[in-house]
């Protein structure tokens, strides 16, 4: 390209006013609302900061709403993105099913919807563009294979007694997480679920089922399956003041990956991680812009994931980011 006095001065021009006030009407940032479940477990706390990072990266204006883990929270939140007219809306539905309304609204104003980290159950699946999450059913079965290999190697005489702290009630992880487990242990007669409650994903409500749990069953437990890290860090204190052995007397699983969930690996008293990865922002930001700018994305995005046994806790802690 040559440079004429003329170009050199436009380009002047040009930078100055990109430097100046007015370079906002430049490029206008996407405007994205998001609405989260809540700050229930480390898992959603390192989420929270990956979206809130991405968009900071992206230069994407986020408008970011916690609804507690309450749907009439999130809804609510929906419906003040529509009114505020944002480019897209994403979120994190705490519950399956009841959707149908609010994103029919979402749909008649004209604004994608990118549903992140857990799906939603509706009859008409345009009312969201893409889902980008886990793949909870396989979480389940990595858990249960991680089992099945277990008491094939320690081969206990008699039953199996396994104890499930369960996920948000209606929620996808819960469903999945279940349905995956229970897939893979009936090939074992040996294996049976004696308990099953809701934890709803905090360590406060994981001590306290299992305190319950230990209550009832007492000695009989042998396996303890948490839908996730934080319920079976609640779990492990209930245990350890019932006065045993969490990860000895009572075989403890659990999903997602948290550090805390490896400093208990790594102190013996769980057995093994399912990994479910929370570090969805950079993905999503990238999506939003995607389909903002109308090009067409996968109905689904799965995350890649794997499982750590106690054994590789120590070397894999380092590596950790959440
Ligand atoms: O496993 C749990 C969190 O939806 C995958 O929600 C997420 C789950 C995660 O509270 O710790």
């Amino acid at each position: 390209m040559k440079l004429t006095r003329r170009s050199i001065l436009a380009a002047a021009v040009f930078a100055s006013f990109a430097a100046s006030p007015f370079a906002a009407f430049a490029a206008k940032p996407l405007v994205m609302g998001f609405s989260q479940v809540g700050a229930e477990s480390e898992w959603r706390t390192a989420n929270t900061v990956s979206v809130k990072d991405a968009a900071k990266k992206a230069g994407v204006n986020l408008k970011f709403a916690d609804a507690q883990q309450k749907q009439e929270n999130q809804v609510k939140a929906i419906r003040s993105f529509i009114a505020q007219k944002v480019d897209v809306i994403a979120f994190s539905p705490v519950v399956e099913s009841g959707w149908d309304t609010v994103l029919r609204e979402a749909q008649a104003a004209k604004i994608p919807v990118i549903l992140t980290d857990r799906a939603v159950n509706v009859t008409d699946p345009s009312l969201y563009v893409t889902f980008i999450g886990s793949d909870f059913v396989e979480e389940g079965r990595r858990a249960g294979k991680w089992l099945l290999e277990h008491v094939k190697k320690t081969s206990p005489d008699g039953t199996v007694n396994i104890v499930e702290l369960q996920g948000t009630v209606g929620s996808a992880p819960a469903i999945d997480r279940k349905k995956g487990f229970e897939e893979v242990i009936a090939s074992n007669a040996k294996l049976k679920v004696i308990r099953s409650q809701t934890g709803d994903f905090t360590r406060a409500k994981g001590k306290e089922v299992m305190e319950a749990f230990l209550k009832a069953e007492g000695k009989k437990i042998n396996v303890l399956y948490a839908h996730n890290d934080d319920m079976a860090i609640g779990a492990i204190q209930a245990i350890e003041e019932a006065g045993m052995k969490p990860g000895k007397d009572i075989t403890i699983i659990s999903i997602d990956g948290v550090k805390g969930a490896f400093e208990a690996m790594i102190a013996g008293k769980l057995n093994v991680t399912v990994e479910c990865s929370p570090l969805l922002g950079p993905q999503l930001m990238q999506i939003a812009a995607d389909v903002v700018a109308g090009k067409p994305v996968p109905k689904r995005i799965t995350t890649q994931e794997g499982v750590f046994p106690a054994e590789v806790a120590a070397k894999e802690f380092p590596n950790r980011k959440y």
